[in-house]
């Protein structure tokens, strides 16, 4: 009544009764409002990118919303959180991705077309996040949109790069790699969180005093940096639920280094200091490659020990004992990049909360969970003890603690087999002594998964036999997946639509299972024609993308053939190459009669070498030189043409993937742990030439042998024919097409050589001439496939209808019932 005083929540609801409203007004309303207070330009003068960045502040006020809802529905609700942990997500673009999983992708459409922006054309305007660098990487960001999805209480962790994966320049068909300056024009996507920060300590001593066996021991740290959090909220489709990827910058710390400031040297103090924040600036660039760098180990327990540190602060705020812990906290190693949480948790609990190392294991042993992503030795990660004793001393003596009584639980039941005790020792002894991350992850989690049945057939009878042995109920695995939202409703809007309209429902953006029904119209002939359609479109804004780049016209007619992934020996990508070069040859020694049979190709490559990784810069350079003489030749017109698609990142694969007819995965059989690129190529309906090796075992069953292109050797049969060494026979054609490459037919003869060298000669590891005879009959058997045109299109859709199996949503709800035990925990709309 008057005069009297309203409430404080009274007055809030009187300001803002609701959310942000999605009709045309209201959205254009925020934009401008945007253009002018956010992005400073006037509304009557905004370019593209600044009409992008307003209308990302204005989705990402949309997300805020939800994400706000969702944290207090969490916070309220209390479920067991899946806190995921790793070193690489790689998000690319966030705009169109958030429109479409919010549910206004055509409101926001339509109210931009009536300032005259087009969405997509603003979307182009969008830099991509590439926080990591391949295939893992890529996982970790479908897994979350996933995660998001199907309500689960997921937090996604890792530290924020400033630079993310190097932008990849070709000059004169060598590889260069630039800085990416992602961050420069800002990222709406992120929130910065001023007040949660955690210091993170480094070096130091610790001190003999103990306070007794119980209560730990005390680590007087000599550096102190601070990390705070930046927020990037993921939203769920078809749900309000938008959980966090909290990413960590590391900043100076006041705690830092206070001796300098002492002593009077303000500016070197202030220099050193600013050092602090090198932590985050950089990612390393070479997968499955570990040089036992101190940057990269003070990055892996930079993000480590903040993301600890958050959620033991979370977990306190609403439990009074921590033998709750494991009923609220499963915590996921993404690899071993982040297994020093381990040592981490031990040591908080241990040192800090008193809880004595038994009580302390116990916990750690029904917390973390692990996934290993790789299938060769020289993969798996090893830190030297005198880098870690260095850097983190306390958590070196807690994992030789670790190892202590592991061993001597060992010697108990496996007896004295020092072979097998020290292969299964988490410290190696050896010209390096180092830590063998993987044995600690094993050791600590009570579920090691495997990405694919192969994978994991392989971790169980090789790389961890040893405790396969010891604990066959820890072995799990989790085929591999990608998100649909991603990989077909943002990247190819028209077949998203057609697959709609047949199956009668959009639930399959949801509910994967939906995709089996387009089997049935298989063969339904308008069904076809309309499908074509939808991969001319595909294919159009592919070539006109490859002209814009490179200048080079492609037929729409012939076969998109497309091999797209980081270029490794393994990955064969040279494989493709001769084979390219073969094509090249026959059809050049063809009469008129035969050529009018050719069916034309269009070879599509493109991929990242790292920087020191020679072998892999000079496949870059080779395809380079082969696709110049090819290209140049008139003679072979549009019979076919080679191109290199530089840069290929998140955003390029979402206009490549859609535009392939075919594509290729060649890796040597018993090599790719499972290969994700192929099911996004499944999923958009292109057909599969591929090795038995990785995923594609699981893709054989669900797509049928008849409707793909297989060859090679399996992976029983590698290791017999890696013996033959130089007696091991090859085609003629493989020798061939080696020579005209090693005889400068296409230039750098001697720059060449060693590509040459290690596939002949007995040197041939990867096994390329071994498969060369075969892999040549499975492009002989695409191109006759590719004749009939009705069949192919038949594959197509079919492979399109079977790759429902390759959703990470269900990878998701497997790790969540037989890893994680989470429950879905859904905020109310
Ligand atoms: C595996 F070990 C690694 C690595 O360091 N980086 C990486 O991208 C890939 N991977 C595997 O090579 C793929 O077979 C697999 O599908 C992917 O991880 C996701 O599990």
């Amino acid at each position: 009544s008057f005069g009297e005083k309203k409430s404080k929540v009274e007055r809030i609801f009187e300001l803002m009764d609701g959310f942000l409203k999605n009709d045309p007004t209201s959205l254009q309303n925020d934009i401008l409002h945007h253009v002018e207070y956010t992005v400073a330009r006037s509304r009557f003068s905004f370019d593209d990118f600044e009409a992008y960045q307003a209308l990302a502040h204005s989705v990402r006020d949309r997300l805020i919303e939800r994400w706000h809802d969702t944290q207090m529905h969490f916070k309220r609700k209390d479920p067991k959180r899946i806190y995921f942990l790793s070193l690489e997500f790689l998000m690319g673009r966030s705009l169109s991705n958030s429109v479409i999983n919010l549910g206004i992708r055509d409101q926001f459409a339509d109210a931009l077309s009536q300032l005259g922006f087009e969405l997509e054309v603003l979307a182009e305007q969008e830099g991509d996040a590439a926080l990591g660098n391949g295939g893992l990487a890529r996982l970790s960001a479908c897994q979350m949109d996933s995660l998001a999805t199907l309500d689960y209480p997921a937090v996604g962790y890792d530290y924020a790069n400033q630079y993310g994966l190097f932008r990849q320049v070709i000059l004169d068909g060598f590889q260069h790699e630039h800085l990416d300056f992602w961050l420069n024009f800002g990222n709406p996507w992120e929130i910065e969180r001023v007040h949660v920060t955690y210091p993170v300590k480094f070096y130091g001593t610790v001190t003999d005093e103990l306070l007794n066996e119980e209560n730990g021991k005390v680590w007087v740290p000599k550096r102190t940096v601070e990390a705070v959090a930046y927020d990037n909220p993921i939203p769920g489709y078809g749900t309000r639920n938008t959980i966090n990827l909290r990413l960590w910058a590391a900043k100076p710390s006041d705690q830092h280094n206070m001796e300098s400031y002492n002593t009077g040297d303000y500016i070197n103090a202030v220099v050193e200091r600013q050092r602090a924040e090198n932590i985050s600036s950089i990612l390393y660039p070479d997968d499955r490659s570990y040089q036992g760098k101190e940057l990269r180990l003070k990055q892996q327990y930079f993000f480590v020990s903040a993301s600890v540190q958050d959620i033991i602060r979370r977990f306190k705020d609403a439990h009074s004992t921590f033998d709750d812990f494991p009923e609220k906290v499963a915590l996921h190693l993404n690899d071993t990049h982040p297994s020093l949480a381990i040592a981490e948790v031990m040591r908080v609990l241990v040192d800090e909360e008193h809880l004595g190392w038994n009580r302390a294991w116990n916990i750690i042993c029904n917390v973390f969970t692990f996934t290993t992503h790789t299938v060769s030795p020289e993969g798996l990660e090893k830190i030297p003890v005198d880098l870690l004793g260095s850097l983190l001393p306390r958590h070196l003596q807690i994992i030789y603690d670790i190892n202590f009584k592991f061993v001597e639980e060992l010697k108990k039941r496996i007896g004295l087999d020092y072979n097998r005790l020290a292969r299964m020792s988490i410290v190696e002894e050896g010209a390096v002594k180092s830590i063998q991350m993987a044995n600690l992850s094993i050791l600590c989690s009570h579920t090691v998964n495997g990405v694919s049945r192969v994978h994991s057939k392989l971790l169980t009878t090789k790389l961890f036999k040893d405790f396969y042995e010891l604990w066959p109920e820890k072995f799990q695995y989790k085929t591999n997946g990608v998100t649909q939202r991603r990989w077909i409703v943002v990247s190819n809007p028209s077949l998203c639509a057609l697959i709609s309209k047949w199956l009668g429902t959009e639930d399959w953006i949801r509910d994967i299972d939906h995709l089996i029904g387009l089997r049935e119209h298989a063969a339904n002939g308008e069904l076809h024609q309309e499908w074509k359609m939808v991969k001319k479109v595909n294919k159009i804004r592919l070539a006109e993308y490859i002209e814009a780049m490179s200048g080079l016209k492609v037929s729409l007619d012939a076969m998109f053939d497309v091999q797209t992934k980081r270029i490794h020996e393994y990955k064969r990508q040279l494989l493709n190459i001769l084979g390219i070069i073969h094509r090249y040859d026959c059809i050049k020694n063809m009469d008129k009669n035969d050529r009018i049979k050719v069916v034309p190709r269009v070879c599509i490559i493109g991929g990242k070498a790292a920087p020191g990784y020679e072998t892999a810069k000079k496949i870059i350079k080779l395809c380079h030189a082969v696709a110049e003489k090819i290209n140049n030749d008139s003679d072979i017109g549009d019979l076919l043409k080679l191109v290199f698609i530089p840069d290929y990142n998140v955003s390029v694969a979402e206009l490549v993937i859609p535009g392939a007819d075919i594509s290729q995965h060649l890796s040597t059989a018993g090599h790719e742990a499972s290969g994700t690129g192929s099911m996004k190529f499944l999923m958009n309906g292109c057909l599969l030439l591929a090795t038995v090796d990785g995923s594609t075992v699981e893709i054989i069953e669900e797509i049928g042998e008849d409707n793909m292109f297989l060859f090679g050797a399996k992976v029983h049969e590698v290791s017999a024919l890696r013996e033959k060494g130089p007696a091991l026979k090859v085609p003629l054609q493989f020798s061939r097409v080696v020579r005209m490459v090693r005889d400068g037919y296409f230039g750098f003869k001697d720059y060449f050589k060693s590509l040459c060298d290690n596939i002949e000669g007995g040197q041939d590891y990867y096994l390329l001439g071994a498969d060369f005879t075969s892999y040549l009959e499975a492009q002989a058997a695409a191109d006759k496939a590719y004749v009939d045109q009705e069949r192919w299109t038949e594959m197509s859709i079919l492979s399109t209808a079977g790759s429902g199996r390759f959703s990470s949503d269900r990878t998701v709800e497997e790790y969540a019932q037989k890893t994680w035990g989470i429950q879905p925990c859904r905020c109310p709309f």
